[in-house]
């Protein structure tokens, strides 16, 4: 019997703020994937999702894809044939060589998102697609783009979040539209149990990060721009303007002070159903500071999304509470300056067609356009599972004319509709670099096990296609190990990757850094603009404004889904006993909305919108607010 005993330190690289620190323990022939004990966020327990699942499906070769898939049956029926990679990578290359050939190569598609976040198989097939001058279906547009471009505009930047190791100097972390207790599963159960701060959570939801908060506002959805003009009117009564910051580091203050006089918390009351003593008691807690301001992806997938994220984007230089210890702004930690060079491994230089993009929203209507979409390629996403108009996305992906082919580790829904299905090689089969989006860390993806079957990491997948293409500039042919070495390096880490692998992770810096010390953004004018130029010149408003959503007419609901702890989008979807966990679906309503429909806990009830219909059972909640219906995925 093998009595040996080994560890595997890696990284999980799930689309999670987390980023957790892995041990795979290999002992007796027997092999666990636990969290690592010495790592400061997982501390010997992985999440439960991934507890599960990387013991589960992420290991089972019955579950895991191995070799490549040619269709066989009509379009959508599921029904493939095993076929080599070398047939599989000719016949794609040679379909897609015919489509550039005759309608030029922007009518080839990519649509690709978050299956994994790491370096390489997260980004490097990018060098593939510039090459080849393919058309992009923009990633965030399906996630946090409203965000990026709102903070874009008054910061320069949505990913220059705050460091999360200053909140030791913190006296208030303000939790908006975010939702750690599922989806930052460790931060919310070490970092913001272990902030001397008083913690305010504001979610119309009372999640578990919410209900084991100190304070939590729950305003109506879509109200949140509303909520924040309210605060700023008690900060201002109460003299906790920063006015000195506001004259040296931002431009546009003079057109939203003249609104605050109507912003009464009485008015906030009645627009936000937040009670106006809890917004006056939150504005001075906030105001008072040193505080801090995470800032949720939930928050900005809102009709005035981007609005609400440039209202709240006020606080912290209304306040003067960025740029010092204990104070920022966070939606998401961009990794350029962790040595991540997106423009290196993505060689955008290599383009040979004008980059052509479109909207996840309009995924549907391009591919209603058949000259115009010839062929899409799916890697790291599971369109018919994610994508918004689900029923009509499904049909035409059935679409004979479309040349579909699909990357991913499982046969997912999106795979039933693909001609080909390639099988990738999960981030335990190889090396690669992983960083947070919220802790400053850069870490080692290890290889921990052979892949299963045939499959290919991404990255060698797009190899080996650039080949069959005819391809032949280097950059196309990188191996892991060069692009590794160069990123590592340009992160400064002592030992390189070697040393990388040995410890796990890396904080970038020693110290907590202080982002905005120096009250320069990188914006035109180097200040916060609050009103922005570049905002109006793309048709957008100058400046944000009380916006609040009307609340929906009687017997129609507001329907909010956000993420469950058991799934990571549909990542986890395939596991019975991920799926056992998250227990049935549901949607649960305020008492008062059950009882106008005449609804008891239990009944089925049919929830319809403009494009879909679902029955589904009723549960009562008394914490969630009149007109919220809280879907609750099975
Ligand atoms: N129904 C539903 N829709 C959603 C969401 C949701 O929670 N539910 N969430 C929304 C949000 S916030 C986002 S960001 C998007 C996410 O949209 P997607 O990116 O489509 O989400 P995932 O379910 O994470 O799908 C990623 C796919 O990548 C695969 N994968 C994992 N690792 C690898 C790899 O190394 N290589 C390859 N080729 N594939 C890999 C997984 O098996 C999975 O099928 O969806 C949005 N839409
Ligand atoms: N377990 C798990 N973890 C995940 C994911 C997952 O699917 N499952 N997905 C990953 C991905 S891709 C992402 S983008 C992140 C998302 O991370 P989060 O943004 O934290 O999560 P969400 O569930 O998208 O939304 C957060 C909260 O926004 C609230 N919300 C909705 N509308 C409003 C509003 O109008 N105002 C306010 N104040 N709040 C509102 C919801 O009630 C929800 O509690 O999580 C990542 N982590
Ligand atoms: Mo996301």
């Amino acid at each position: 019997m093998d009595d040996s005993r080994e560890i595997i330190r890696t990284t999980c690289p799930r689309d999670c703020y987390d980023a957790c620190g892995i041990a795979v323990v290999r002992h007796g022939g027997n092999a666990k994937v636990l969290g690592d004990p010495d790592h400061f966020v997982s501390r010997g327990a992985l999440c439960g999702k991934c507890a599960i699942g990387y013991n589960g499906v992420w290991r089972d070769p019955d579950a895991q894809l191995g070799r490549p898939l040619k269709r066989v049956g009509p379009k959508g029926s599921g029904k493939f044939e095993p076929v080599s990679w070398d047939d599989a990578i000719a016949d794609i290359a040679q379909r897609l060589m015919a489509i550039a050939d005759k309608s030029g190569p922007q009518a080839i598609w990519h649509a690709h998102y978050t299956g994994t976040c790491s370096q390489i198989a997260g980004a490097f097939p990018m060098r593939f697609f510039n090459r080849l001058g393919a058309s992009e279906v923009e990633p965030d547009s399906i996630c946090n783009l409203a965000g990026h471009i709102a903070l874009g505009h008054m910061y320069g930047t949505g990913g220059r979040g705050f460091d999360p190791r200053t909140a030791k100097d913190a006296k208030c972390v303000v939790v908006w539209g975010a939702n750690p207790s599922a989806c930052a599963p460790h931060a919310h159960k070490y970092w913001l149990k272990e902030t001397p701060a008083t913690v305010v959570v504001v979610d119309p939801v009372r999640h578990a990060t919410a209900a084991e908060a100190d304070i939590h506002l729950q305003p109506f959805p879509g109200s949140d721009a509303a909520l924040v003009f309210a605060m700023l009117h008690v900060i201002r009564r109460e003299d906790l303007l920063d006015r000195d910051y506001l004259a040296a580091h931002t431009i546009g203050w003079d057109e939203i002070e003249p609104q605050l006089d109507a912003c009464t918390p009485e008015w906030g009351e009645q627009v936000t159903g937040v009670p106006a003593a809890d917004i006056e008691r939150v504005a001075r807690l906030y105001g008072e500071g040193p505080s801090m301001l995470w800032l949720g992806q939930g928050l900005q997938r809102q009709p005035f999304g981007g609005n609400i994220f440039r209202a709240c984007g006020l606080l912290p230089p209304a306040t003067g509470h960025i740029g010092k210890p204990g104070t920022g702004i966070l939606f998401l930690n961009g990794s350029a300056d962790r040595g991540m060079d997106d423009e290196y491994v993505t060689a955008p230089h290599l383009r040979t067609a004008p980059p052509k993009a479109i909207s996840h929203m309009d995924l549907c209507a391009l591919l209603e356009t058949p000259k115009e979409s010839q062929a899409l390629i799916c890697w790291n996403i599971n369109i018919a599972a994610s994508n918004p108009d689900q029923a009509r996305l499904r049909k035409l992906l059935t679409r004979d004319d479309l040349l579909l082919v699909v990357l991913d580790l499982f046969q997912t829904d999106t795979a039933d509709y693909a001609d080909y299905v390639l099988p990738a090689a999960s981030f335990l089969e190889f090396d690669d670099i992983v960083t947070s989006y919220f802790n400053l860390t850069v870490s080692a993806q290890s290889k921990a096990f052979e892949p299963v079957g045939e499959a290919l990491p991404n990255q060698e997948i797009f190899r080996r296609l650039a080949r069959a293409m005819g391809f032949n500039e280097s950059e196309l042919f990188e191996e892991d190990r060069s692009i590794i070495d160069r990123l590592v390096a340009n992160a400064e880490i002592p030992g390189g990757f070697d040393h990388l692998k040995k410890v796990g992770t890396v904080l970038r810096w020693d110290e907590p850094v202080i982002r905005f010390a120096d009250g320069r953004f990188p914006t035109p004018s180097g200040k916060i603009e609050i009103a922005s130029a570049a905002a109006e010149a793309e048709g957008l408003p100058r400046a944000p404004f009380p916006h609040a959503d009307p609340r929906p007419a009687d017997g129609k609901f507001r329907l909010l889904t956000p993420a469950t702890p058991w799934l990571m989008n549909s990542i986890y979807g395939n596991d019975p006993k991920a799926m056992a966990k998250n227990g049935p679906e549901s949607i649960a309503l305020h008492p008062d909305d059950a009882a106008a429909l005449g609804l008891s806990d239990g009944d089925t009830a049919i929830f319809a919108s403009e494009i879909a219909e679902l029955a589904l059972p009723v549960r009562i909640d008394p914490v969630i607010p009149r007109g919220v219906a809280l879907g609750i995925p099975g």
